[in-house]
């Protein structure tokens, strides 16, 4: 198994990582906080090659029907505009970040990132064929988010360090990576970019 060099045609997508998915917050993912230093170091290599960073998030009414007083099964999160919903400081988005906000109508839950959003046609203006993936929850967001990602037709590389399961039954994700892996998905099971602090091997030729 090799370590994705980001090459031009890449882009970093970063799931759901925000205030309310982290340690503390109303819909915490365990040990969610460790997905961000792996992620700072993607997004610092992302950003010296000149390659473009996605963020998603989960930006949702108060009204939203996931919600419990709504009807649905969780606890309030990541309503749109307050500090559960924001990223958190720590996590180094570019200023050139493209931000895509998802589950943002009441009656509609999204999660993929693809779904209900202009992610693959940004994806696609931007001339991107490959992404490499981490963010927050490997079982569901992350899950959902990569399997369209694969039926749109864009390769995936799974930051599997830079990413965290919800786990509400114990194996959930590995179950989601191998399941991920099954729609052919890439796995990058070593520290994601570890290339990164390396010089470049070989002065490349065109
Ligand atoms: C998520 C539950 C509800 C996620 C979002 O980002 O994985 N999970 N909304
Ligand atoms: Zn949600």
């Amino acid at each position: 198994m090799d370590i994705p060099s980001p090459r031009p045609g890449d882009a970093l997508l970063v799931v759901d990582v925000q205030n309310d998915f982290l340690p503390g917050g109303r819909l915490a993912v365990p040990s969610g906080d460790q997905v961000i230093g792996p992620l700072n170091v993607a997004i610092a290599q992302f950003l010296a090659q000149g390659l473009p960073v996605f963020a998603t998030r989960d930006w949702h009414p108060p009204e939203h029907c996931s919600f419990k007083a709504n009807g649905g099964l969780l606890p309030p999160h990541c309503v749109a505009g307050t500090r559960g919903a924001a990223f958190p400081a720590t996590l180094a988005l570019p200023p050139d970040v493209v931000i895509v906000s998802k589950g943002t109508l009441p009656g509609n839950d999204a999660y993929s990132g693809f779904e209900g959003t202009r992610l693959g046609d940004m994806l696609r203006e931007a001339r991107v064929t490959r992404l490499l993936v981490g963010g927050l929850a490997t079982d569901f967001c992350v899950l959902n988010t990569v399997t369209d990602a694969l039926q749109e037709g864009f390769g995936v590389v799974l930051l599997t360090g830079a990413m965290r399961g919800m786990n509400l039954q114990a194996g959930d994700d590995e179950a989601a990576i191998d399941t991920m892996i099954e729609h052919g998905a890439l796995p990058c099971s070593l520290p994601p970019l570890a290339k990164a602090r390396l010089p470049r091997a070989q002065p490349r030729y065109r």
